[in-house]
Order: C-alpha cells, then structure tokens, then sequence
C-alpha cells in the first residue's frame, strides 16, 4: 500500500482532534442556573413562550423533534419512519400502509416549505437515507401526512433535502451509486454501469404531496449535501460529491486520494424543459434525464478536499463549499460562475460533464480552521461554519473572507441551525450547535451517551453559548422557524360526513358479513361505544373509531391486552384499526392515553370465541 497524499491530512486532523477534545474539556461557558440564563436571554418563564420552532433530525430514530428556542425545551416527537406507540404512530391503518412494511429509517435533512425563499410554516419535507424514500409532515397537525418511496433509481439520498424557492421540487440525489433500475452489475464495473441519480419531486401547492416528476443519471460518485439557489441563483441546485476517485473499497483511502472532487451544479430549469421536449429515457418507470446529452443542465466545480457541506448565501450570490480535510472554506461566486458558462471557460470535461475553470469561478478560501463541515448565515453578511475537530464554531463575513470570532462548543458539531437561516433574510439572534458528542456535560447514563445541542448568542460581536439541552440520537440537521408563522389546529373538524365516522350513540353499530366484522364506534369521555365487541376465532375485525370530544387536549387511546394494538384518536379523529382475531379468549381493551379522572374506567372487551 502507498501512503498517499490523504495520509498527512488525515493523520494531522485525529492528532489535532485528541489535542483540541483535551483542551475544550476544560472550559464550561454555558450557563448552568436559571439566573445566569435569564440574564443571557435563554430562559424562558413559565407561562411564557418560545420565540422559535427548531425541527430537528432525529437521524436513525426516524423521527422529527421539536423543539423550543431559546429554552431548547423538546415539545414534542413526531414519528415518521419508524413507529411511535406514544401517538400510536404505526397501528392504524393509515400510519401502517405509509410505514410500507419498513420499520425504521435514518432522517437526516428537514426542509421547511418556503414561499418566495422565505418559510410559510405550511409543511415540513424529510429525507430517508436508508430506504430511499421522502416524507411530508402538515404543521397544520404536526403529523406525517406522505411518505413516497422507495423512490426507483435513487441508492441513500443524503444529498438532501432542499426546497427550491417556492416549494416547486423537494430533491433529493444519491449517496451511493448503483446499477440504475435496480439491475445487477458486479463491482469491477464500477466505473462504467453504476450511477448516481438525482430525484426531482413535484410538489402539489395545495396538499403539499409529492410526486416523482423526473430524474438525472449522474456520475458513479457519491453525492453528499445540497442547497437550492436562491434569488439570482433560483434556477440552480448545488451538490457536493466525494469519491470522484470511483472506489468501492476502503473509502477512507481511496476516497480521499485526489486533491479536488466536485461541486454539481444543475440548472433545474433546464432539466423542466428537458422533460418536456421529451429528451429522457423510462427507468423504472421515471423519465430520466441524461445532462451528457442535454448542454446546460449540469456543470462541475473543483471543490478541495472531500467535500461534506454546500450552503448558499441569503442573496443567492455565494456558494460555500466545505472540504472536510481541509482547514478552509472556499467561496464561489454566482456570477463568475454564470460567466464562465457562457464563455465556456472549461478546464476540460469528466465522465462528459463540463469542468468549470476553478480559478475562473472561486472567490475566496476562508481559513475557518479543523474540520468544518457545514455553514449557516445571518443577516449582515455573517456566516457561522462548524468546525467538526476543533470543537468550535467560527463567525466570518462574506466579502471580508476572514474570521472574526470562535466559540467553543461541547463537542464536534455537525450542523448548525441559525434562526430563520436557510431562507432569503435570516434573523440572527440565535444559533443551534447539534454537537455529536456529549462526553462530560450531563449526569452519566452509561456507555451510550446523548448528543448535545447548544445555544449560541449571534447577535454581539462576540458569540456566547448561552443554554444547552441533551438530545437523544442524532440530530443532523435542523430548520428554525418563527413561531408565529406556525399555525397549528386544536382539534379535527366535526366533518359528519367523513366517511365511516359516527357521532352519536345511536349510529354505533357491530356489523359482521361472513368472517369480517366491522365496528362503527365512537370514544367519549369516559367510554367507548361499544365497549364489548364478540367475534370468532379467524374473523378480521375492522374497528373505525372516532373522538367525539371536541376540547382541546382530549385525547383517547385505543389498545388492546396482548393484541400489539395501540393507536391514539385526536379530538374530532376518526381512525381505523385492522387485525385478524387469531388468539382464542378474553382480551380488555382501554384508552391507553390518560383522559380524565375516570380514564381508568375506560375500557372493554374484546370476546374471541375458539373455534371448535
Ligand atoms: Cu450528519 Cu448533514 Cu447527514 Cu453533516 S450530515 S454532520
Ligand atoms: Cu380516554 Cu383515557
């Protein structure tokens, strides 16, 4: 084996890593007492509430966590790939047939919908990376209303995800590269039969539902992190890749071998207007769009050193590639970039793509320091990068190309969210370290440590962590929003003619037609209409069950002894549940969810006579 140029970098980050983990142990700048928070502005009385929503990963959990800025209290958990009987997220039919039969996934991007490049509060868009799918999550119910996929083609989307200004496409493109159309093809031909794709959905403006409108059939590389343009850059997608070196052993060598990979960059537009002069083959059943054989649509950048984060500026002006091994960040200019375009100032071509001149296009390289991984802004100009070895986040300015402030942070930070900071006018105030490791900041719980948020004060010159908050495994990243752009309903509409939903006593009834049984009833404080339900051993039993009280915060539960069913029905909720009755016996049913003095008196049973 040769010790390549990869070996130094490499080598010199761990050491680094060890010396900066030794030395930030000994600092503590957050506030510990509610007295040091409420003079940093952290604390939040009771009675009062936050001024922003974070939306964060909740990685391999497979869930969203909501959480409140500045008290960094959780709110709430909302499932999405993997179920939750705390909601009963995953039981009712509705949530089992999204679930698709999966039972997990690993969400790694939120993207808030966004209207003219600012959020609207509408919908919330996640991607999976282990089973290639995307969901929707309504903020009218803050509940999971889609989830799309396995989408065709597509292998891992890291590379995601990003609205584009006005919630036109959710994209999404490969982190690993395999044969397209799920075919066959062993690793030797690596090079010439396996792709990277990149999966444009459309987005219905009034359900906020996707669709998978068409595809590119990218490089065999792997595709990492995306932003969307915006304003002067609103037609294009931007795209860090690693391993343009096409390994498929030992990555962390071979991967890290060439000097530079690339920054896609994909004019969307252009790809639209592909489709429809019909320049695309049917993979799987997707229109698939070839940029080598279409000019305009897709162009490379030089990005040093294997590449992680791609952020664009407010403005749509500056594009900020992160190379991982690399000290820097490097800075390139959309307009020096259109230019270079046009005059074709290429420095040749890869795998048929163009190769933009980098000297041509980069404006500068900001020298953030060890490991920076991905960049937020604020107004002003200002750009936070964190800085994944040395535990720290750096504050620098577009335009002045250099570093103004450090804070440390407890420990390695992947992401940053900055409030309001992925849209056009950023807000500043508040930034959110999602720090990877935790170590020594809480009471020990064993070998398996929390992940460790952090609250950082941007609106000073200086950067304070002001509150921090343990988080279980692992936000990557997060969207922070106003919260008065937030409007959530407080209970379901009384819709009489929701199909299968009963509202009264009298309309609840216990139908049977050969083994099906089907239940219409009704939960009410404080029971369930009806509260004995017979059948015979083998019968499938359909339950629709709706809440018909209509207060806030009444919520009932639906479980059954020894059934494996939970689900839970919102105020105004109709839900249905679908079992087969396979277990001879007595079984009570009760509302597994604490409603009133007299919760404990909410149940029944479910009567399963043997077959002889
Ligand atoms: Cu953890 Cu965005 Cu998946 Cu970087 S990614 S840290
Ligand atoms: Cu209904 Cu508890």
């Amino acid at each position: 084996m040769k010790l390549g140029k990869w070996y130094v970098p490499v080598a010199l980050g761990v050491i680094l890593g060890l010396v900066a983990g030794s030395i930030v142990s000994y600092v503590s700048p957050a506030p510990t007492t509610e007295g040091e928070q409420a003079v940093s502005g952290a604390f939040v009385p009771p009675g009062k509430k936050d001024e922003y929503y974070m939306f964060a990963s909740g990685g391999h959990s497979g869930q969203v966590y909501v959480i409140g800025i500045p008290s960094m209290r959780r709110i709430r958990t909302i499932p999405v790939f993997s179920r939750d009987s705390a909601t009963g997220y995953g039981w009712d039919e509705e949530s089992k047939k999204m679930l698709g039969g999966y039972t997990w996934g690993d969400l790694h991007h939120p993207a808030l919908s966004e209207t003219d490049g600012e959020y609207d509060g509408r919908f919330l868009y996640v991607n999976d990376n282990a089973n290639n799918r995307a969901a929707m999550i309504d903020l009218k119910t803050f509940t999971t209303k889609q989830i799309l996929g396995p989408i065709p083609n597509i292998m891992g989307p890291h590379s995601a995800a990003f609205v584009t200004p006005n919630t036109e496409y959710f994209m999404m493109a490969t982190r690993f590269s395999v044969p397209m159309g799920g075919k066959y093809a062993p690793l030797d031909k690596y090079s010439k039969e396996y792709h990277g794709a990149l999966s444009a959905q459309k987005i219905d403006q009034k359900t906020g539902k996707m669709k998978v409108a068409w595809q590119l059939k990218l490089p065999p590389w792997n595709y990492d992190l995306s932003d969307a343009g915006k304003k002067i850059s609103g037609d294009w997608a931007f795209f860090t890749t690693y391993n343009t070196e096409e390994a498929t052993e030992l990555l962390e060598i071979n991967a890290s071998a060439n000097e530079t990979d690339y920054l896609v960059a994909i004019n969307w537009k252009k790809a639209e207007q592909a489709v429809k002069d019909k320049k695309f083959e049917v993979i799987n059943g997707v229109k698939v769009v070839d940029p080598t054989k279409v000019k305009g649509i897709a162009y490379l950048i030089p990005l040093p050193k294997s590449p992680h984060g791609v952020d664009v500026s407010p403005d749509g002006r500056w594009i900020v590639g992160s190379g991982k091994l690399d000290p820097t960040v490097t800075v390139y200019d959309f307009k020096k970039f259109i230019k270079a375009i046009e005059k074709e100032d290429f420095s040749g071509t890869k795998k048929g793509l163009p190769v933009v001149n980098f000297e041509s296009v980069k404006e500068a390289t900001v020298k953030v320091g060890l490991g920076p991984l991905h960049t937020q802004f604020g107004p002003d100009g200002y750009a936070y990068t964190t800085l994944f070895v040395e535990s720290a986040v750096a504050k620098w300015k577009l335009g002045e190309w250099k570093v103004l402030d450090k804070v440390t942070v407890h420990y390695s930070p992947g992401h940053s969210s900055a409030a309001e900071g992925d849209t056009v006018s950023p807000d500043g105030k508040y930034l959110v370290a999602l720090n990877k490791l935790s170590k020594d900041r809480h009471l020990s719980v064993g070998p398996s440590h929390p992940e460790n948020m952090q609250l950082i004060d941007i609106s000073g010159d200086k950067m304070k962590v002001i509150n921090e908050a343990p988080i279980d495994p692992e936000p990557h990243y997060a969207q922070m929003v106003k919260a008065d752009k937030i409007k959530p309903i407080l209970k379901y509409e009384k819709d009489e003619k929701r199909p299968h939903s009963v509202w009264k006593k009298e309309d609840v009834r216990i139908e049977r037609e050969g083994n099906h049984v089907t239940v219409h009833g009704l939960a009410v404080w404080t029971r369930f209409y009806p509260d004995k339900i017979e059948v015979n051993e083998g019968d499938k039993v359909t339950i629709y069950l709706t809440n018909i009280d209509l207060d806030q915060d009444i919520t009932h539960g639906f479980a059954i002894n020894l059934y494996d069913i939970d689900v839970e029905v919102q105020p105004g909720e109709t839900k249905k549940i679908e079992f087969v009755a396979d277990k001879p016996g007595v079984y009570p049913f009760y509302c597994s969810n604490f409603c009133s003095a007299l919760h404990q008196e909410m149940q029944g049973y479910l009567l399963v006579k043997p077959k002889k």
